[in-house]
């Protein structure tokens, strides 16, 4: 049978108004690819299974939340959806869908150059501010109360409702309860809801330790504290003061599982080693919990035989650029010649 988008598939687990009219673009159902390479070439001895959310409608795990809330949306009649954003949160696509208009407030100059065109393309209305993602997300807040607008950030709690559906597929692919799940953190709306997924699937006995990743120029879950002014390459999870995180720190102690950060060197190293190692390309965000396994394989945290999930949270064709920086230098043309290619092979 065909997908239909994870509304389609997880109905009877959702909240949705009564006769809503479904917005979707056939999300979810991604897949979860073992990764025997990355872990042998890490020094680990267990089984990594990646769930590849960069493959949904919009290139992120955004489409299983954004869904939920312009379907929402649209059934409370609302003609213009905004959101704060890094560059993933989708509302621009799904508005399209819907016939309704979008606008996203981003910080100015530090929005991926793919996730930029995307927005453009799909006919939102861009608010690039002289700030972060939290002064963004602050002025989102004051705007709530407008009653022409529907707010679709992760504060919005159907967002985390939609996302928690990936859970449910990891279950349900498996068939079985992974030891662990690792994720990226940023403003903590996704670990809050894969863990109230996991607890909704799993009501008693064993769920898996949730671990989660920051950057640790942009660590306030790990440091204890706000920070003012944060810092890395992982423009998606540049974020001082995470909106649910309590939702994190309560994922974390509960499941006996750990918010840590990584270096920017560390996500880079990572992300080189995912794309040569197992094929799969991600953006800078999405390597930090692969940074981070790495870590734990070092710490001796992760048990010989585990059964480890991850989520690859967006494809790495969002953010050229950070390739291109680690690449700099092009090869330049050689002469359409068998000896100059062999020559340039080594051959
Ligand atoms: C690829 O687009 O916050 O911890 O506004 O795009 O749920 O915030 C993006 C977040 C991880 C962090 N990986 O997830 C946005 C935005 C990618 C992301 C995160 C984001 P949360």
């Amino acid at each position: 049978m065909s997908w239909g988008g994870i509304i389609h598939a997880f109905r009877d687990r959702l909240p949705l108004p009564a006769n809503a009219k479904v917005i979707t673009l056939c999300e979810g159902n991604t897949p979860l690819l073992p990764a025997p390479r990355l872990v042998a070439a890490m020094g680990g001895d267990f089984d990594l299974r990646l769930k590849y959310e960069g493959l949904n409608p919009t290139a992120s795990f955004k489409d299983r939340g954004m869904t939920m809330a312009v379907t929402h949306a649209v059934a409370k009649g609302a003609k213009l959806v905004i959101c704060a954003s890094t560059g993933n949160t989708s509302a621009s696509a799904y508005a399209a869908r819907a016939g309704i208009s979008s606008a996203v407030i981003i910080p100015a100059g530090k929005i991926a150059l793919g996730k930029l065109t995307q927005a453009l393309i799909h006919g939102a209305k861009l608010l690039p501010i002289s700030g972060n993602f939290d002064d963004a997300l602050n002025l989102i807040r004051q705007m709530s109360n407008l009653k022409e607008v529907e707010v679709v950030n992760s504060i919005n709690p159907v967002r985390i409702e939609g996302q928690k559906t990936a859970s449910f597929e990891i279950l349900e692919t498996l068939g079985q309860t992974p030891d662990f799940h690792f994720l990226p953190v940023g403003n903590a709306g996704n670990i809050t809801a894969y863990w109230k997924g996991f607890c909704e699937a799993i009501p008693q006995g064993r769920r898996p330790r949730m671990f989660g990743w920051q950057a640790a120029g942009a660590a306030p879950l790990v440091d204890g504290h706000p920070v003012k002014d944060p810092q890395t390459i992982a423009t998606a999870i540049r974020i001082g003061n995470p909106a649910s995180g309590s939702g994190a720190l309560t994922a974390a102690k509960d499941s006996n599982g750990r918010i840590d950060k990584v270096t920017d060197q560390e996500i880079l190293s990572a992300y080189q080693l995912l794309a040569q190692t197992e094929g799969i390309f991600v953006e800078p965000a999405c390597a930090a919990p692969v940074a981070g396994l790495r870590k734990a394989i070092a710490a001796g945290w992760i048990p010989k035989g585990s059964l480890v999930s991850m989520t690859l949270t967006g494809h790495g064709l969002k953010d050229p650029d950070t390739v291109l920086s680690l690449f700099p230098n092009a090869p330049s043309p050689i002469a359409p010649t068998l000896d100059a290619a062999r020559k340039a092979l080594g051959l």
